[in-house]
């Protein structure tokens, strides 16, 4: 294996972004492969590329062995069969961190992200720990998208946003650029999303681990060859599991504010009962009493409802 291209210097504290690589999946990308390692390995041509392949029927990993060949910034990670995005892309970002690369980026086969657009998110990652690619900020756009696509997708990302309270517009898109120390903060084990969710994850785990998230305006282009391998079912796992999240995170909120309510009653009860005299602070005692159990009893009701959500949904 050749080293990780060279150093990029950064004037942040968070340190020098190091060595580039670039995770490329790909499922059945035969007439995509060559064009888009050829765009990336000009626009960025200290950066390495890592093709993470399942095993595509179509020879594409034939194609990415030819390319490997010939260069040395290009690897080949061979899977044995198609196990959906996220699992490709953890195992790329363990390949990448194990031997060192300080930015890991994630980037489609299909020309819908553009190897042209990569230098001015790899900029705005000096300055921060994770850089989305963002199709709905201020810049950004969709190219050849039916209304019904731009519908999905920012409703998805309105829907995640809201659930998670995350302060991201695409939440969902998939052109991505990570520190090394954000990824070993944030932790892959335990990443179970496969598609679109598989974003979601990555971004609300960088947001709870209070790590720097940037969007950087991108032109998102649909693909013209081959076809797209997301489906109903990878929406539907998205739904699911970012309704499941924030849930989870709902339903903490609601309970720590119950209990701040019922120690604060509690507080407020002793300071009257101090002032009033011992009569009315006995009822004072009481009424506190009843407010607990009451609070205590909406906790559990809340818990209920949301597992009974969860496990229905
Ligand atoms: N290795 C691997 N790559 C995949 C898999 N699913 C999708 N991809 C690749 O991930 C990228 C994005 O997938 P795509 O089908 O274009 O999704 P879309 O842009 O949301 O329609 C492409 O490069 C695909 O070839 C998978 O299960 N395994
Ligand atoms: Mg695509």
């Amino acid at each position: 294996m050749n080293q990780p291209a060279s150093n990029t210097t950064s004037t942040s504290d968070r340190g020098e972004l190091g060595s580039v690589l670039v995770i490329i999946p790909t499922y059945n990308e035969a007439e995509n492969i060559r064009p888009i390692v050829q765009r990336l390995r000009t626009s960025v041509p200290e950066a390495d590329i890592l093709i993470a392949d399942d095993n595509s029927p179509d020879g594409t990993g034939r194609i990415a062995d030819e390319l490997a060949a010939s260069d040395d910034h290009v690897h080949v990670l061979h899977r044995e069969a198609k196990q959906g995005l996220g699992a490709t892309y953890v195992a790329g970002f363990d390949w990448g961190l194990s031997r060192g690369y300080g930015v890991l980026v994630e980037h489609d086969a299909d020309g819908s992200h553009q190897p042209e657009q990569l230098p001015s998110m790899l900029a705005a990652l000096r300055d921060a720990d994770m850089v989305k690619g963002s199709r709905w900020v201020k810049g950004g756009s969709v190219v050849n998208w039916p209304w019904h696509r731009k519908l999905l997708s920012q409703g998805g990302s309105l829907w995640s946003r809201t659930l998670l309270g995350l302060p991201i517009k695409d939440v969902t898109g998939g052109f991505t650029a990570f520190r090394a120390d954000t990824l070993r903060g944030i932790g892959l084990d335990g990443i179970e999303s496969a598609g679109y969710a598989f974003q979601v994850d990555l971004a609300r785990r960088a947001i709870e681990h209070g790590y720097t998230v940037v969007e950087v305006p991108i032109e998102f282009i649909e693909r013209e060859r081959g076809d797209s391998k997301m489906s109903g079912n990878i929406v539907g796992e998205a739904m699911l599991l970012t309704t499941r999240w924030g849930l989870g995170k709902r339903t903490h909120q609601v309970k720590d504010w119950l209990g701040f309510a019922k120690d604060n009653a509690a507080k407020v009860a002793g300071e009257v009962g101090e002032k009033v005299g011992p009569e009315v602070h006995k009822y004072a005692t009481q009424a506190t009493k009843l407010a607990g159990e009451v609070t205590d009893k909406t906790k559990d009701v809340a818990g209920d409802v949301s597992e009974k959500v969860v496990a229905e949904a």
